[in-house]
């Protein structure tokens, strides 16, 4: 296999050098720059033939973020911040790389990452105090430091329908969509799941396709985008005013600029509960319906509200009665699985030729190599797509051969779900980062602020032991344990624990059922990290 280097080769490849990078996503990217900046000689191996992560696998037709491009986009550079424009609200996938290649190019970080190289190995070895890095080119490199920026929905869930491999047609997945695109005009399309990246490429692949079935297990609460081009006045004011609108961010229980609410749905009127429900529905945001009312993530009463509401909103899209009731989320609260900006998705059932087909009375039997079967007999199909999501936060970590001290693999250290102290890094693997790292923020928030915050502390805490020849950081056993039993603690407190969700686990047979991501907000969560580093990295060992 050719090994290919981002666009010119590196400078130097050093066989040791000082930290490895896993992954060149938005946080690989950012974490690289800040080694840079520390004088700290870095190699990042990447297993895709391009930088960008998320922005480089998912090019399915209508795939962008759900975040605005305002937010959603690095706050480490005023420069940066300032020369580039966005041209919508909710860009879409190919903005987006190219702003990560921008960025690689204006930072001049390609030299030090190598494309189509997956990492497989990483092993402490005691006596060195080095991690041994083995790539699946079989070279092995040893850095004092192995950061993990391998991402929590980087690898695509395997399938446990039978008959996959039977089909006679193409099958392509969300997340790892040809390059080149696909022409569905005249096809008969097959779309398997309801999560964010069906809803966005449904109503698209619909507006080719000859005849599509959408195949739905859960029904998702979907909010309409209302995206749209970004006038330069807006990115005028706020440019005028980033640094203030960042820190709001930071501060923020999810890394989203937003008034909190005060009250509590439970406790105002039905007018006045509807007039703020529509005001929520019309802004085309995320977090507004969750920010409407105070109660709505943790009282079941008050979310059954918000919930009842967006049940009606749909029964006023979709104008088949029978179609409009599968399409109702039932069996989890509005908010517990990560709801979905759609442009267009339930009027994508009113036309003739899309068909849904709902999985809680049907469910698939099998594929076939002809199409997809259930209980309701077999529909032919051209091409198959999987939009079934990720094996979420652990999956990308596991799939790599990671060993901490006496040989332990991380594989056993988690077999019963991920345990990390902060997030950010895991007793008994000494010197080893994991940037969103289950135990953390991360996917509740606006990625790019959790991204930029792990990176600073991790670089912080690098340049604290740099100075004073400190050899080895690690969190301590108690304070880990300390750290997962409060991660417990939070989650419980919410309504999450009540849907089968990726953030427990749920979507994958097997995966033990923990809730992994930190509900405690990016805002108060900074501050506990923070904290821990002015006390001298309090709950970690340092030699
Ligand atoms: P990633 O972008 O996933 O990058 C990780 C990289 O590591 C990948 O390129 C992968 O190939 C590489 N890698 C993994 N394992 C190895 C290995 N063993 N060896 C070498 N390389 C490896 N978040 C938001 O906040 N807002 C949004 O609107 C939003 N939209 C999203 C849309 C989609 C379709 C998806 C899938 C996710 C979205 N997210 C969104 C979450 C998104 O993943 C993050 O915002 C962000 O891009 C993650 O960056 P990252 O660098 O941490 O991880
Ligand atoms: O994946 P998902 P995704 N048979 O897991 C179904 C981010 N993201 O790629 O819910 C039949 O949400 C599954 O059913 P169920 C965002 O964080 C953001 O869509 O498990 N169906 C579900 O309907 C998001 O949450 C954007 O019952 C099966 C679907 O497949 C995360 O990435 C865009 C099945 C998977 O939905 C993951 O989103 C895209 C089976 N065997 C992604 N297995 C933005 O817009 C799974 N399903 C920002």
């Amino acid at each position: 296999k050719v090994v290919r280097v981002a666009k010119e080769r590196p400078l130097s490849r050093p066989s040791s050098p000082d930290v490895v990078v896993v992954g060149a996503g938005f946080a690989g990217l950012y974490q690289l720059h800040r080694l840079r900046g520390l004088g700290l000689s870095a190699r990042v191996f990447e297993a895709g033939s391009g930088i960008g992560g998320t922005w480089y696998w998912n090019r399915y037709p209508g795939a962008r973020c759900d975040v605005e491009s305002l937010e959603y986009s690095y706050s480490f550079s005023p420069e940066l911040e300032q020369e580039w424009e966005w041209t919508e609200r909710y860009p879409a996938q190919p903005e987006i790389l190219r702003y990560a290649e921008h960025v690689a190019e204006r930072f001049d970080l390609r030299r030090d990452i190598e494309l189509d190289t997956r990492v497989t190995a990483a092993v402490w070895d005691e006596e060195s105090a080095r991690w041994a890095v083995t790539t699946e080119h079989g070279e092995t490199v040893t850095a004092r430091f192995c950061i993990f920026a391998t991402g929590c929905l980087s690898k695509p869930k395997d399938l446990e329908i039978p008959g996959l491999d039977s089909f006679a047609g193409p099958v392509y997945s969300t997340a790892r969509w040809p390059h080149a695109g696909v022409d569905f005009t005249g096809r008969r399309v097959a779309v398997i799941g309801t999560g964010s990246s069906g809803i966005q490429s449904i109503p698209v692949i619909a507006s080719q396709a000859a005849e599509m079935t959408v195949y739905q297990r859960t029904a998702n609460y979907s909010m309409p985008a209302h995206n749209g081009p970004l006038t330069a006045q807006a990115q005028r004011e706020r440019k005028a005013n980033y640094a203030a609108f960042r820190d709001a961010a930071r501060h923020s229980p999810a890394g989203l600029v937003g008034k909190l609410p005060t009250e509590n749905a439970l406790d105002v009127t039905e007018q006045e509960r509807r007039r703020a429900f529509y005001k929520a529905w019309s802004a085309g945001n995320l977090g507004a319906m969750r920010r409407s009312y105070a109660d709505i993530g943790v009282d079941i009463r008050a979310n059954d509200m918000a919930a009842d509401f967006i049940r009606d909103r749909i029964r006023d899209k979709v104008t088949d009665p029978a179609t409009a009731e599968a399409l109702l989320p039932s069996d989890h609260p509005f908010g517990t699985k990560r709801p979905c900006l759609d442009t267009g998705y339930y009027e994508t059932f009113n036309s003739p030729h899309v068909h849904l087909v709902d999985l809680k009375k049907t469910p698939i039997e099998a594929i076939t190599a002809t199409g997809v079967a259930t209980a309701d007999g077999e529909v032919e199909v051209d091409d198959i797509v999987l939009a079934t999501g990720f094996d979420a936060m652990t999956g990308a970590l596991l799939s790599i051969d990671i060993r901490g001290r006496d040989g332990r693999t991380l594989a056993d250290a988690w077999a019963d779900g991920p345990v990390t102290y902060l997030g950010l890094g895991v007793a008994g693997f000494p010197n080893l980062f994991t940037i969103t790292g289950p135990g953390s923020p991360s996917v509740l928030s606006n990625m790019l602020v959790s991204i930029e915050q792990h990176v600073d502390w991790i670089s912080d805490c690098l340049a604290r032991l740099e100075r004073d020849g400190v050899t080895t950081i690690e969190p301590n056993a108690d304070a880990q344990a300390g750290w997962v039993e409060h991660v417990a603690e939070v989650g419980q407190a919410t309504l999450y624990p009540l849907a089968k969700s990726w953030y427990l686990g749920a979507n994958v047979p097997g995966k033990p059922r923990v809730f992994m991501p930190y509900i405690g907000g990016v805002g108060a969560y900074r501050e506990i990290c923070d904290d821990v580093a002015a006390e001298d990295y309090r709950g970690f060992d340092l030699e």
